[in-house]
């Protein structure tokens, strides 16, 4: 099983020794790579976990939509500007589909985003740093959706049908938003000085931020080793980010930008790019709420939900007000 082939550092996973025979038999499901659908028994972590991991992504991908959303209006052409809008509404659709495929495990809506909003669910700390110049939006599509893809390609293989089955559209359109990102890079680079440098400038920024975003190393990670053994998450956090790295430093040495990381190097004998030690502190310290961004991000919900408030009142007056004319037509 996958399972032992990390160690984190939440409860190791039941062995099928240790199990009753009902998570044997779910387990073994796991095993034959039989997808879970919504109705079937599940143990309760698995249930837990996936709402979890699926509204975290459902609510980064909302929130996500923020550091772009500020570019729109200052796109510098109008093909720049429609693809722009096209992709942050690919996001919140990308929300809209995760949300759907989390209340299929019996929570609502509005429970997840009260969790968002207290902050008692995460988001992913990428979209707490801001957005300076337009080469960041090169840098958000090109790297932070490549990050994205590298992660979901192998969620598409996640045990949990609807899961799995969201992640197969949004991967199409996550393809789509990375060209778009690295074609805003390399117009860059083939432009002025001050162009090219302020994509570099923008690679500096972004390319730490986004390999933590596949999160601690899995000796850290608290649930690799469980959500592997059900697999939840197929691949741990630790190989999916020297994927990312070997695919995008040829890909930023192409157009002529430089990683920010001086011990970025090919290591013949391990067929990977070796590279430099990830400042943890620092993501912690987002994670905590106490990065660039996370106060404006939270007040940018707060506020959308509190906007929300008459719409969502007029949709279930609107609801109750049929249900009971129906009923009178009975
Ligand atoms: N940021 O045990 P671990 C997009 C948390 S958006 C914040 O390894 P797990 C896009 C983790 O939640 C797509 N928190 O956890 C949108 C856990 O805390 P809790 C975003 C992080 O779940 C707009 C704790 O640290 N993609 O593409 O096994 C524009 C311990 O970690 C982060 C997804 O959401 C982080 N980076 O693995 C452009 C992918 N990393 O929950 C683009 C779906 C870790 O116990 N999610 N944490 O309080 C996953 O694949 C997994 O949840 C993770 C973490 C790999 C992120």
């Amino acid at each position: 099983m996958y399972a032992q082939m990390v160690k984190s550092t939440g409860e190791r996973p039941k062995t099928l020794d240790e199990m009753t025979p009902e998570e044997r038999a779910f387990q073994t499901r796991i095993d034959a790579d039989i997808k879970i659908e919504p109705k079937e028994w599940m143990p309760e972590g698995y249930r837990k976990t996936l709402i979890r991991q699926i509204s975290q992504h459902a609510h980064s991908e909302v929130v996500g939509q923020l550091p772009e959303g500020n570019w729109i209006n200052r796109a510098p052409t109008l093909d720049r500007k429609a693809i722009l809008i096209a992709k942050v509404q690919d996001e919140a659709g990308h929300g809209l589909y995760l949300y759907c495929a989390a209340e299929t495990l019996g929570v609502s809506r509005d429970e997840l985003i009260q969790q968002l909003l207290t902050g008692k669910a995460k988001y992913s700390s990428i979209f707490n740093y801001p957005s300076l110049t337009w080469a960041d939006i090169g840098a958000i599509g090109w790297l932070v959706d490549g990050a994205a893809i590298m992660n979901q390609v192998q969620l598409q293989r996640c045990s949990y049908g609807p899961y799995s089955r969201a992640m197969i559209r949004i991967c199409k359109e996550e393809s789509f938003h990375q060209r778009q990102g690295y074609d805003i890079m390399m117009a860059l680079m083939r432009g002025s000085p001050e162009q090219q440098e302020m994509a570099q400038d923008a690679l500096n920024r972004w390319w730490w931020p986004s390999l933590m975003m596949f999160g601690p190393s899995d000796a850290d990670s608290v649930h690799s080793a469980q959500s592997m053994a059900w697999k939840i998450k197929p691949v741990g956090n630790d190989e999916l980010r020297q994927r990312f790295v070997d695919q995008t430093v040829p890909q930023a040495e192409f157009i002529g930008l430089k990683v920010p990381d001086p011990e970025v190097k090919w290591n013949e004998e391990r067929g990977h790019y070796d590279f430099g030690e990830i400042d943890w502190e620092e993501f912690y310290r987002v994670l905590k709420g106490e990065g660039p961004c996370n106060r404006e991000r939270m007040a940018a919900r707060q506020k959308a939900w509190d906007d929300g408030e008459w719409f969502r009142e007029g949709l279930m007056a609107h609801s109750k007000k049929r249900a009971a004319k129906k009923l009178a037509a009975e």
